[in-house]
């Protein structure tokens, strides 16, 4: 059979929707989504099988210049990311002035534009906030630039023109087998995805530095034999003066945190689970080599 196969790996400023679009095209909502900037602080992997085309999505963080350690760490993910693509697409949110020259002035966007030979996409995002007039103004301005092999003008949210975006990307697939078994969605483990839902809750539950101070670990998941699973992670911060915050008032914000999360869950396992929610502190583990580690950023390693 005449498979075809390849990296398409999601590039853009925070905030843009890159997760919202590599879920659009797949079709599930794997990756975490927010209102809030730098949610996602891994590269996600998500795989789309449809007949002969097989696609290995990248989804990535969103590319900023590092300000702690932790940033240098999703940089890498980035470059990364970067590195395994055989197409890329770098995502500008169209309702943002600024975002098409800034993204395409990037140090990193360019060098990346401008070198190795791959196929490259320029997505237009967040159209269903602009008029006509713009979005042809803004997808001439792009195609004038002469790096891209395809600007398509789109919305994720609203699923616009995304089927047209998966049709350029099937079409310029290379030739290759598939690497993955046809159903199968992602390579991360399930307490991966655990711990990305309950960031996200934390994300949309909390205010001002408190998202980007928290990070998320799984202590322990036993599947239990007739019983539902037990899930025990903690909410990681990094000063004493957060963890009442983290809890609240007699302990009700972060009992609707666990609430929301178990109902997530659920959903995404597609089965029942008891999680139980601990907050733990960790004295600025944003810039602390070893702790970062321990929570998984350690690139080398994938
Ligand atoms: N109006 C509109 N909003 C969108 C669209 N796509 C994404 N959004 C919203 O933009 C916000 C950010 O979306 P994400 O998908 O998390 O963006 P991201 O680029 O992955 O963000 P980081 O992971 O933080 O870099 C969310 O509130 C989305 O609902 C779109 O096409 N139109
Ligand atoms: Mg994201």
């Amino acid at each position: 059979m005449n498979t075809k196969s390849g990296y398409v790996t999601i590039i853009g400023k925070p905030n843009v929707g890159k997760s919202t679009l590599m879920n659009e095209l797949l079709g599930e909502r794997l990756s975490i989504i927010t209102s809030k900037p730098q949610t996602t602080r891994k590269r996600v992997l998500g795989i789309l099988t449809e007949g002969n085309h097989q696609v290995i999505f990248l989804d990535t963080p969103g590319i900023l210049d590092p300000a702690y350690l932790l940033q240098e760490k999703l940089l890498e993910y980035i470059e990364r990311s970067i590195n395994d693509a055989d197409i890329l697409i770098v995502i500008i949110d169209m309702s943002d002035n600024k975002d098409i020259n800034e993204t395409l002035e990037d140090e990193l966007v360019s060098r990346v534009l401008q070198g190795r030979d791959i196929r490259k996409i320029a997505v237009l995002n967040k159209i269903d906030l602009s008029t006509k007039d713009e979005i042809d103004k803004s997808t001439s301005l792009l195609e004038s630039r002469e790096v891209f092999d395809f600007v398509v003008p789109l919305s994720a949210l609203k699923k616009f023109n995304v089927a047209t975006l998966k049709q350029f990307i099937f079409e310029n697939l290379p030739p290759g087998p598939k690497y993955y078994p046809d159903d199968q969605l992602t390579d991360e483990p399930e307490r991966f995805f655990v711990s990305e839902i309950i960031r996200e809750k934390v994300f949309e539950n909390y205010k001002e530095e408190i998202p980007f101070s928290t990070e998320i670990t799984i202590d322990e998941f036993k599947e239990r034999e007739n019983r539902k699973d037990f899930i025990s992670a903690s909410i990681i911060v990094e000063r004493d003066s957060q963890k009442p915050i983290i809890i609240g008032k007699k302990g009700e914000a972060i009992k609707k945190v666990g609430k929301y999360a178990r109902e997530a869950i659920e959903k995404f396992l597609q089965r029942e689970v008891f999680l139980e929610l601990h907050v733990k502190v960790r004295s600025k583990w944003r810039s602390n080599e070893n702790l970062l580690k321990s929570f998984g950023y350690n690139i080398d390693e994938g």
